[in-house]
């Protein structure tokens, strides 16, 4: 399986999140990647590929077209506006005051664009994410030339991106992107499986209303977890996308038992669906000790899932998401991949 991947992801670098109530320095941190190449490299992986550059086409399909803009002159903007330290949103159009207005203030743009508090922005951060949606789109264009998977290792992440929002350390949604761009080169339907811990939010908001791409999605609960507002198992899709979301929310301390049940569950919806390619959003913040989640998988596990997913049979692109264990992080989304192989090459 070829690995597509981008340098350009160390260009976002923020100081801090808001967790629990402090600044903290951020969970979805550039070392992330290091360990996950680190063991790729001493697992025999290829050597990872470059990614290519790729227009917005395709974004503009899945993100609005002022969304797209604000989030390449934001980091400009708040310069602009004097301000030195990274750009943290703080005010929202809330039930209160639901305005549809966007006012010129960059401090309103923020909040108007934004799902959550914790995602500051940075210079850099747009090329990171424009570069991340790239690898996305170079590790697609490799399925659609006949792989029968591949690794698109993007930073930072994307399934909490919805179509004009960021947060949850996401701004461009890579596997909703990757998606759109399989369905217009081929592929008449496609299936987004969401294995990270939270529930893929922006993944199921952009395609709530189609029924070429079908969203699933085992995650934590939202009535205790990130992004609590969306992921409940009564969301099923709407108008002609109505019967094209699953989710499968989950107790917390939830083990790889249950969750694997859910992951049959998903299997069974993939298969009436006739799905001709599948994109996994492959977080791997369910491990036992990730700083910020509630599951128990362990690392033997998540090679147990890569097989079985690979027991689908369909061309696989899997798509970084997740994952804050980050020393085991490496080892951890490197075991999903060796599942898959070791079950490709026995069929
Ligand atoms: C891509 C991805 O995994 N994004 C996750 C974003 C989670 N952001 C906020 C999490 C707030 C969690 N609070 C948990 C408290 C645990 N003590
Ligand atoms: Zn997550």
């Amino acid at each position: 399986m070829k690995t597509i991947y981008s340098d350009k992801h160390t260009l976002r670098q923020v100081k801090a999140e808001i967790h629990n109530g402090e600044l903290v320095p951020p969970f979805e941190c550039k070392e992330r990647i290091d360990y996950i190449l680190s063991e790729l490299d001493k697992r025999g992986f290829d050597k990872p590929i470059s990614e290519q550059a790729f227009n917005l086409d395709t974004v503009h399909k899945v993100h609005s077209k002022d969304y797209v803009s604000f989030l390449q002159s934001v980091w400009q903007k708040w310069q602009a506006a004097g301000h030195t330290c990274d750009a943290i949103p703080n005010i929202w159009p809330s039930r209160s005051m639901p305005s549809k207005v966007i006012p010129s203030n960059i401090e309103a743009q923020l909040g108007h664009y934004a799902l959550a508090a914790e995602t500051a922005i940075s210079a850099g951060t747009w090329q990171a994410v424009n570069a991340a949606k790239d690898v996305a789109l170079t590790a697609a264009e490799h399925i659609i030339q006949g792989e029968k998977s591949a690794f698109a290792l993007c930073r930072p992440p994307g399934h909490h991106a919805a179509h004009d929002q960021f947060g949850g350390y996401c701004f461009l949604n890579n596997a909703a992107i990757a998606a759109q761009y399989l369905r217009d080169n081929g592929y008449a339907k496609v299936s987004i499986l969401d294995v990270d811990y939270h529930h893929g939010n922006g993944t199921q908001q952009i395609f709530y209303q189609r029924n070429d791409v079908q969203t699933l999605s085992i995650h934590g609960d939202p009535d205790f977890a990130f992004p609590y507002f969306l992921g409940y198992a009564n969301e099923t899709g709407e108008n002609e996308g109505e019967g094209c979301c699953f989710n499968y929310p989950l107790a917390a301390g939830s083990d790889y038992t249950t969750w694997g049940n859910a992951l049959e569950k998903s299997f069974e919806q993939i298969k009436q669906f006739n799905a001709e390619v599948l994109v996994v959003s492959l977080g791997v913040d369910t491990f036992e000790n990730d700083p910020i989640s509630a599951f128990k998988l362990k690392s033997d596990d998540f090679y147990d899932y890569g097989k079985r997913i690979a027991s689908l049979g369909l061309p696989t692109l899997f798509v970084m998401e997740g994952g804050y264990a980050v020393e085991e992080i490496g080892i951890n989304t490197v075991n999903v991949l060796e599942g898959f192989n070791s079950q490709r090459h026995a069929v």
